[in-house]
This record gives structure tokens, sequence and C-alpha cells, in this order.
């Protein structure tokens, strides 16, 4: 969704802190306490998913958005791959300007039904391109790590619920249209949500949602998504993305929020340039919502950091030992 430009803070993350959980790769063991063992997602696996949303948006006139049929098949593609794969999926209609609009809802059996922790990411792209950056990757990087929690027979304390968000092109539509649907009894029950969209811009950043950005930002869910870049040695900004994505449909219902953010219209400075590499006074994403958001428009490095990001804070947050 395309609305305010946003605002960016500056995060002292000092690389190399003193306490920091260091992520292992996957087969370490978890000897040190305190360590998070999270597998290390393969990014050949979220880059063959966002081949498949490509040839998707190819055979569909060249777009994934609401009321379109590649929105449908991106649905139906995400659905395929987690069901059979220990996920139980639910797809969720909602209407909007004249058309049906689909949720995709996931949930990982087991976990305390009254602990739910939620990660999201919108998959409509907007009708000018495929979507592939926003938010073909933060859709591509969830399917992975969903999948690699029933790979690793993970047994959360919390339960995990999964969402592929309709609509968000036209005002976080699906999301909310989700929120609006639950009594006062089941929003209480999800303690996390964290949002992901657009996590492989090609000059991209290293955002963390700012936890006093957003009426409910949440200190715990900044600083683990913080954890993973110190143990990489990457530096971070906080951002308030504000209502410009699905985190705010929660964020009104009083659900403490999070999530990380490669960059979209907004140019890169010389002083981000310097710590992240990339082109200063460039967009991070000059294709955001451009027909040229496609395959070419992907940061191999950026989708592999962040999305194995998501699967430390899932591990982490969700209580997966
Ligand atoms: N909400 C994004 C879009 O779909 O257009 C852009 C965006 C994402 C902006 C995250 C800020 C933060
Ligand atoms: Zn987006």
């Amino acid at each position: 969704m395309r609305t305010k430009r946003i605002g960016v803070v500056v995060a002292a993350v000092a690389a190399g802190a003193a306490g920091v959980v260091v992520p292992l790769g996957g087969g370490a063991s978890a000897a040190g306490q305190g360590v998070v063992a999270a597998p290390d997602i393969s990014v050949q696996a979220v880059q063959a998913d966002l081949n498949q949303l490509q040839s998707i948006a190819n055979s569909n006139g060249g777009n994934r958005a609401h009321g379109r049929s590649g929105y449908k098949a991106s649905i139906d593609y995400v659905k395929g791959k987690l069901d059979g794969a220990g996920w139980t999926t639910t797809i969720k209609t909602f209407s909007s300007q004249g058309a049906t609009g689909y949720n995709l809802i996931a949930d990982y059996p087991g976990g305390d039904a009254n602990n739910i922790l939620m990660a999201g990411g919108h998959l409509d792209s907007v009708p000018a391109g495929p979507g592939i950056n926003d938010n073909g990757t933060g859709s591509a990087g969830l399917i992975e790590v969903a999948l690699a929690v029933s790979q690793a027979k993970a047994k959360p304390t919390k339960h995990l619920r999964f969402a592929w968000w309709g609509g968000e092109e036209l005002g976080l539509v699906g999301s909310t249209a989700y929120v609006n649907s639950l009594s006062a009894a089941e929003k209480s029950k999800i303690k996390g949500y964290l949002n992901f969209d657009m996590t492989g811009s090609p000059n991209p950043g290293y955002f963390v949602y700012s936890s006093s950005g957003q009426p409910t930002g949440s200190t715990t869910l900044q600083k683990t998504l913080e954890e993973y870049f110190v143990g990489i040695n990457v530096q971070t900004e906080t951002v308030t993305v504000g209502g410009r994505s699905d985190h705010a449909a929660f964020a009104r219902a009083g659900v403490p929020t999070g999530g990380l953010f490669s960059g979209a219209e907004d140019r890169k400075t010389a002083a981000q340039a310097r710590k992240w590499g990339g082109t200063a006074n460039t967009a991070f994403d000059a294709c955001y919502h451009k027909s040229c958001d496609k395959i070419s428009n992907v940061n191999v490095q950026s989708l592999d950091r962040h999305t194995d990001a998501i699967a430390y804070a899932i591990w982490k947050l969700a209580g997966i030992a």
C-alpha cells in the first residue's frame, strides 16, 4: 500500500554486543545455554517459490493483483505447498471492489491455543506488475520457514499461525477483514504478529519495525529480529512503517507487532550505502509497484538474510527447543 513516506530512525545496534544469541546453522547442536538452533533456510528454495510466482504472473496477464486470476493462482500455490506438510490451511474470503479476495491461514498443530504467535505478509501484487519483491519475497520466505518448522518436527510452546493476505495493496483489506472476523477472545489469544513485506529489495536496507513507531510495537519482537542481524554482523535501522502494511490491522486490534523491511521507494543515503553497500541516492527498490518488479528485481543476499531472520525469530519467539 502506498501512502505517506516512511520515517527512518537510526538504531544503535552494535555488532558483537555482549550477551547476544548467536544463530546456528542447520544441524548444529544447541549446546550452549540460551542458544537457539534455528535452521539455515535454503535461499534456493525461496528463489524457486519466487520463480513459481513469476510464472503465475506470466500466465495471468503479468500480475497477481486482487480480483485477477493470478492472485487466486498464487493462493492455490501456497496452499499446495503447505497441505500435506503438516500444516492445516484455510482459505478465508472477503469482498472488495466487487471482487472476491482470499486470505490463506495456516495453523501448525499443537502449542498453547491460548498463546498464539502469528506471522504474515501480503500475497497480492499491484495490477502494474508481478510483485516479486513486493511481496513475493516475504510470502516465499514465510512458505519456506513454515516448511522448515514441519520438517524439523518442531514442538513449539506457542501455537503458530502463518497468514498470506489478500487485498493489501487496496488498503490492508484482507488483514483487516481477518482481524475484524475474530471475537475479542480470539484476538486476545494472539500474543504477537510479525509482518514481512519486501525483504529482497535490489538496493537493500535492513530495517526492523520500530517498537516505538507503532501503537502496539513490541520491544521483544524488535529486539529478537535485531539479535539475528547482530549475530551475522549486519547493522540494522529501525523504521516506522505506520499504516503501510498488514501489521497495522493487528495494531488496531491491540496485538503486539513487529517486522522486517528492505526498503521501497525511498533512496539509500550515503551513510546507509557505507554500512550496507549498494548505491547511494538510489531507491531501495526502483521497481516498487512497477512492471519491472520481477525476478531480476531481487537481491539474493538480502532475501537470504531476511528469510533466516524470520526463522530465527519464529524459533525463538515460539519456544522451539
Ligand atoms: N506496504 C508496501 C506495499 O505493499 O506497497 C510498502 C511498504 C512495506 C512500505 C513495508 C513500508 C514498509
Ligand atoms: Zn507490500
